[in-house]
């Protein structure tokens, strides 16, 4: 334990006043017994929560053991409701430091409806304190990490752009307090397993790069689980890995030792909130009790190797240090545990009478409780359009030059959008475009073409060739009140994002039970009939995230919908995938004048193409003029009239509007583009099956994709996505059936 002294008193001066104004690192002699007194409630709280599981009154249990002084430290350095913290669930000191309760954390473990977490919907030590800036966290190891950054960029945005920060009536930030201080600093923390993860690697890369303050803290107990230090990083230090990244301040520590870590934090946040760049804490602490309750670690580490640990474990090093100094006496250090012991079991009787949440909640804050983007208020009328000069009628825009120009016009209006993407921006190198040396980009289907040269380089510009970090980011600004409007430049290629998509961006809000939400659009640029496109740049796949709770999912086929339904994202309170077709970004097919800047449309509503009476067609993207064209030639060769439904927005959809047409026609076909088996079209055909089976004339059939990949021979794509004919036959099957 460090002992270095600070205060430095004469010889004159009483061994007793010596004593009293001596400091360690700056901590007094008060400070640290209040410490002693959080690292000991953190393992006592462990304990109880141990028994407790055993005694089955709690569900589960996972222990911060072994890592209370770096979390403590890393709690007194840093401030709470100033500074923001994604901690992993070993930081349980972190958090009582920080001024979370024993009675909130033993909540978590009961899972009573007042658990300050998620009230009874996530484990414990999935820390969440919304007071504190204590960032809902989740059980996927590395997920934490990108959207730290993403948070620490949005305080600097904040700052630079204070004007973004208020309120509006009308939109998202009507319901989203945002809160920013120039030198505030985001902590995240992980295990040295979590740093194997490639979330970890775009992290410390871009915090790197934009010299962002982000303190990393890799609390290093040797072990994820079973697999030793050696097996998960190259050479066995993680410290050794990271040295290149510039901007960094780096720090490898004795995390066993509060004071040490008190004072590498110090220093490491003095860089960070110098604006010299992000910092790195790499502590080696201990894993004493096993990883959980599941584990049993004598499994895989002989008494030998346990021994060694138990030797630095931070609660008795602390002990002695307290009594070797003389800040506590072995009657004090008692005493202080007793007064402990006595808190917590208040606490725990306080816990086990809690009331448990109710089974009707379950559906609480999937979505935002305050807009509703399924509004009727949201049909807007377009805009009149006034003839050109010359008296002509203007020309009708593309599906790409309104979601261009929707862009421009949302970004006018609201300052906390940012863009950004692989190749979104018109020129990374500011000065080529400042210099009119080159036109710009503005991304590889130039849908965001010019909005860096109108907004600048903070509100539009390039990500690294990541789509985690894409999407990773976007959860930590718009947690923080940002709307990011992120572009996946492939459908094809979002996957590597997918941790994001599927247990984060859509979770944030019903797992912190309201607390924290994080409302961004991610436009995806989707789909087929490319003549060429083959695999890897033709797929779609909606049904995997409308299958997603917390998720809307759009799916425009023509440009004013397109319009109107990205505004609705923008302006919503939940996240928001945008799906575009790019075979119908410049077709000519549902091309229009631009609708205004206030053109909204509402979710889930869908559009009837064209009415008839003989059979319904639901359908939605890029097969819309495909089934258009089979319905109109059905109708000139048989007289039979399809009525022809566009959903356009796929979560939430329109099962009023289906309910009424089938009930209507009594024949049902539903058409997608995607993969027949358990696509998107499935659920709609099972629905109307379930629901409509006494309306119905006929059995419910689906066109949609072969069950395999699209190929690149354009004789092969066609063969294997749904074309007119193929509509056109299931049309006369159905009516004829
Ligand atoms: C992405 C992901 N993969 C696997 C798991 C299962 N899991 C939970 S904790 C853990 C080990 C984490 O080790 P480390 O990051 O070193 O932290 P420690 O538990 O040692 O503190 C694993 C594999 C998980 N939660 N998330």
């Amino acid at each position: 334990m460090a002992t270095k002294t600070e205060a430095k008193p004469t010889g004159a001066v009483d061994e007793k006043i010596r004593g009293r104004g001596k400091t360690y690192e700056g901590l007094s002699r008060e400070r640290l017994i209040e410490a002693y007194r959080v690292m000991y409630t953190s393992r006592r709280l462990d304990d109880r929560e141990i028994l407790l599981k055993r005694q089955q009154k709690i569900f589960f249990q996972i222990s911060g053991a072994g890592h209370e002084a770096v979390g403590l430290a890393a709690g007194f350095a840093m401030k709470p409701g100033y500074d923001w913290f994604y901690p992993y669930y070993r930081d349980r000191a972190l958090c009582l430091a920080l001024g979370a309760t024993p009675l909130d954390m033993l909540l978590m473990a009961v899972g009573a409806a007042s658990d300050p977490q998620s009230g009874g919907r996530q484990m414990p030590s999935h820390w969440s304190f919304p007071k504190l800036n204590v960032v809902t966290q989740s059980s996927p190891t590395g997920s934490q990490i990108l959207q730290a950054v993403g948070c620490a960029e949005a305080g600097r945005y904040f700052a630079a752009h204070p004007q973004a920060a208020k309120k509006n009536a009308g939109d998202y930030r009507q319901f989203k307090d945002v809160k920013f201080h120039g030198d505030e600093v985001t902590y995240v923390s992980l295990g040295e397993g979590a740093s194997s993860e490639g979330e970890f690697w775009e992290a410390m890369n871009t915090a790197s790069n934009n010299k962002l303050p982000v303190v990393f803290v890799i609390e290093d107990n040797g072990y994820a689980i079973s697999v030793p230090v050696e097996v998960q990083t190259a050479g066995g230090n993680i410290s050794r890995l990271v040295a290149g990244f510039p901007n960094f301040h780096f720090e490898e520590i004795d995390g066993t030792d509060p004071v040490v870590c008190y004072a590498a934090f110090q220093r490491t946040l003095a860089h960070c909130r110098a604006g010299e760049g992000p910092g790195f804490v790499h502590a080696h602490v201990i894993r004493p009790y096993s990883h959980s309750l599941s584990d049993d670690e004598k499994l895989y580490r002989p008494d030998a190797e346990r021994n060694i640990d138990a030797a630095r474990d931070p609660i008795t090093l602390m002990q002695m240090f307290l009594i070797r100094e003389g800040i506590l006496d072995e009657n004090g250090i008692n005493k202080l545990e007793k007064q402990v012991e006595d808190d917590l079991q208040v606490a725990v009787d306080q816990a086990l009478d809690a009331a448990p949440p109710t089974p009707d909640t379950i559906s609480q804050y999937i979505y935002s409780p305050d807009f509703d983007p399924a509004a009727a208020a949201l049909q807007v009328e377009p805009i009149a359009i006034a003839p050109a000069a010359d008296g002509k009628k203007v020309a009708p825009k593309t599906m790409a030059d309104l979601i261009n120009a929707t862009l421009r016009d949302e970004m006018r209006r609201d300052e906390r959008i940012v863009v950004f993407g692989e190749d979104v921006a018109d020129c990374s190198r500011q000065q080529y475009l400042t210099e009119k040396l080159i036109k710009g980009k503005g991304g590889v289907f130039k849908l965001t073409y010019g909005l860096q040269n109108d907004f600048g380089c903070d509100r539009v510009f390039n990500s690294p060739l990541a789509e985690a970090n894409i999407v990773g980011r976007a959860v930590g600004m718009a947690t923080r009140g940002l709307k990011p409007v992120v572009e996946i430049q492939f459908f094809d290629y979002i996957w590597p994002a997918m941790m994001q998509l599927r247990d984060e961006l859509p979770l944030i809000r019903w797992r912190s039970n309201n607390g924290f939400s994080s409302p961004c659009v991610v436009r995806v640029a989707i789909g087929g009939y490319l003549t060429g496109g083959a695999i890897y740049h033709s797929q779609c796949g909606e049904s995997i995230f409308t299958h997603t709770p917390g998720m809307r999912v759009v799916f425009p086929s023509n440009a004013l919908d397109a319009a109107g339904l990205l505004r609705t994202a923008i302006r919503c309170d939940d996240p928001v995938l945008f799906l575009e077709h790019k075979r119908l970004y410049r077709e000519t097919f549902g091309r229009a004048p631009y609708p205004g800047p206030d053109y909204t449309i509402p979710f889930g509503k869908a559009k009837i193409v064209q009415p008839g009476t003989d059979l319904t067609v639901i359908t939605y993207g890029a097969v819309v003029p495909r089934a258009l064209q089979a319905a109109q030639k059905l109708e000139r060769e048989q007289g039979a009239k399809v009525e022809l439904i566009d959903l356009r927005c796929l979560n939430p959809f329109d099962w009023e509007t289906i309910a009424a047409s089938v009930s209507k026609t009594n024949r049902a076909l539903v058409a997608y583009e995607d993969t027949l088996s358990w696509g998107y079209g499935a659920e709609i055909a099972a629905r109307i099956a379930d629901q409509l089976f006494d309306q119905l004339d006929a059995p419910v059939r689906r066109v949609a994709a072969k069950d395999v990949f699209v190929a690149y021979q354009p004789i092969l794509e066609d063969a294997i996505l749904p074309q007119a004919e193929d509509l056109l036959r299931a049309m006369k099957e159905l009516v004829e059936y």
